[in-house]
């Protein structure tokens, strides 16, 4: 019952009991191994060392994305197909600042005016954009989201080909076709065809998205609209590249450790982008957020807001927009108490306030 939920691990518990196994697997996979997957939440391992006697009876967690107020720096990121965790999907899902999948199982214009219509919710949506083969295709989601009103496009740029998520493939995973809502054309929405011995979302993805992707195309696509465009999936100097590029934002993401295994933990190589970044645009990061304690690392490390994905999943697949809202609410308040414990408020966060833990000197 609610009340026992005291942690997102409570969520993902209960949330485990729910799902159909195939549901829960997709959800939860991280690619071959799974290393990635572990390292991602093992990162966060790093000692916080707090200030004290600094009159913390009032704790400021508001900040700026992308020009946007926010109530905190933790936003919900692009998880797709979260009509399999709850019938009310990413409707139930669009709180505070929110970027909703291109594969949603919600269409791009019932979450906006769900995210509109939910008193005070002082949210912002943003749109996760894969780009497909068909140009024509990717543009309508681009002029979609441009007229409901989301305010940046998020562009992955981690998925040339879908990583090979194993319990997918022993899952034979599908989804049911009805549910993929953005895309009319039978042939790119999900379809029930046979997929062999591999996973559905796999033959989707060789078939529908574009493997040639290449710097081009971020010109190509700030060409197209007038909206802020944001890389999602970058782990190094490409960084540069894309500021030169004139991304507006970075967000660094492995993808929630879905794509290549091996690859280092997103906390492991931020401090590197937003160095190599240098100011010139916001660095945001995902991948294993699970604490407040979570989000203020990331903050002294340099990222200006953190996403989390699975944790949501969870919240929803419990219960519904309740469930959600709970989920968050739990965070934000780990979070409101992890900085009255160490320096106050956001923008007092500084490097100075964690140290990596060294555990083999022991
Ligand atoms: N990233 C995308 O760019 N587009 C997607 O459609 C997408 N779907 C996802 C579906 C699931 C079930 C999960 C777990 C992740 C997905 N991601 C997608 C990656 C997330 O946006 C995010 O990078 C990742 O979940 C963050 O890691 P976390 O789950 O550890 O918080």
């Amino acid at each position: 019952m609610s009340g026992q939920r005291v942690c997102v691990s409570d969520y993902e518990e209960e949330a485990r009991r729910i799902l159909p196994k195939a549901v829960y697997d997709y959800y939860r996979s991280g690619a071959d191994d799974q290393n990635t997957l572990a390292d991602n939440v093992a990162a966060f391992n790093w000692y916080l060392v707090p200030r004290v006697l600094r009159d913390v009876s009032v704790v400021d967690m508001s900040t700026s994305v992308l020009g946007h107020r926010l109530s905190m720096p933790l936003c919900v990121g692009s998880t797709a197909m979260q009509r399999m965790a709850h019938p009310a999907g990413e409707t139930a899902t669009a709180r505070t600042g929110m970027m909703l999948s291109s594969w949603a199982t919600s269409s791009i214009e019932e979450v906006m005016s769900a995210m509109t219509s939910s008193p005070g919710s002082g949210g912002v949506l943003w749109m996760q954009l894969y780009i497909y083969k068909d140009r024509e295709l990717t543009l309508s989601l681009v002029r979609r989201a441009e007229k409901a009103g989301y305010k940046a496009l998020f562009v992955t740029v981690d998925t040339p080909y879908l990583g090979k998520r194993l319990d997918d493939v022993r899952n034979r995973f599908k989804m049911p076709p009805h549910l993929m809502s953005n895309f009319s054309s039978a042939s790119l929405s999900f379809s029930e065809d046979d997929y062999g011995n591999d996973s559905g979302l796999a033959v989707y993805v060789a078939n529908a998205i574009e493997p040639a992707l290449s710097w081009d195309d971020i010109t190509w696509l700030k060409k197209h609209t007038r909206l802020p465009v944001i890389v999602k999936g970058v782990l190094n100097q490409d960084a540069v590249q894309a500021v030169n590029y004139g991304v507006s934002g970075i967000l660094v993401s492995n993808h929630g450790a879905r794509q290549l295994d091996g690859v280092p933990a997103t906390l492991d190589v931020l401090e590197e982008v937003v160095k190599a970044v240098q100011g010139r645009c916001e660095v945001f990061m995902d991948g294993g957020v699970r604490r407040g304690t979570d989000v203020l690392k990331a903050l002294a490390l340099g990222a200006k807001a953190v996403f989390i994905g699975r944790p949501v999943l969870w919240g929803l697949a419990c219960q519904g927009e309740e469930g959600v809202t709970e989920l968050l609410e739990l965070l934000k308040e780990e979070l409101r108490l992890a900085l009255a414990l160490s320096c106050r408020s956001i923008s007092e966060v500084s490097r100075s306030l964690v140290r990596r833990a060294d555990f083999t000197s022991r």
